[in-house]
């Protein structure tokens, strides 16, 4: 089992898709163990995305992640990274799949919808910072045995 972090970006809540979005990534299977609807602070975002630190884009990621608020969840799975990323889509949604949500909902780069961690690392790092260890809950779904073999 893995647990990856996934964000309904600003866009995402504002357009009503935040239903939408958590369907998709819930439906395959992946467990929600953390979920909270907060404002994100300028410290938080400019730690969350400081791989992007110096990038032309980087100024403007920040103002957009801050706007209003996001949706952030922790997921849980088998290979729950690689799912989620599966599910979300290429960065920019003209090079994502069809089917993926980046395809289907949105047009942009810098407005697509929703982060997912990008490898294992990173969602051990990105959980740590947006959540307490005592917001993530362990439970079992009793479904489980006809999702995972
Ligand atoms: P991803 O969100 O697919 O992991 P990333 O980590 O490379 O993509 O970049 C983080 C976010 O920064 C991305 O979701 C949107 C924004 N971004 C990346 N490259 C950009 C660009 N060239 N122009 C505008 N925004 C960009
Ligand atoms: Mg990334």
């Amino acid at each position: 089992m893995e647990r990856t972090l996934i964000i309904v970006k600003p866009d995402g809540v504002q357009r009503g898709l935040t239903g939408e979005i958590i369907r998709r990534l819930e439906t395959p299977g992946l467990r929600i163990v953390g979920m909270k609807f907060m404002q994100v602070s300028r410290e938080l975002a400019a730690e969350h995305y400081k791989e992007h630190v110096g990038r032309p884009f980087y100024p403007g990621l920040l103002d957009y992640i801050t706007s209003t608020p996001v949706v952030v969840m922790a997921l849980e799975g088998p290979r729950a990274v690689d799912i989620a990323r599966a599910v979300i889509g290429k960065t920019d949604p003209l090079d994502a799949t069809p089917g993926t949500i980046r395809s289907d909902l949105a047009l942009m780069k810098g407005r697509n919808l929703v982060h997912g961690s990008d490898s294992a690392g990173s969602a051990e790092r990105e959980l740590a910072l947006w959540f307490r260890p005592e917001e993530l809950i362990s439970w079992q779904r009793d479904s489980e045995r006809w999702l995972v073999e």
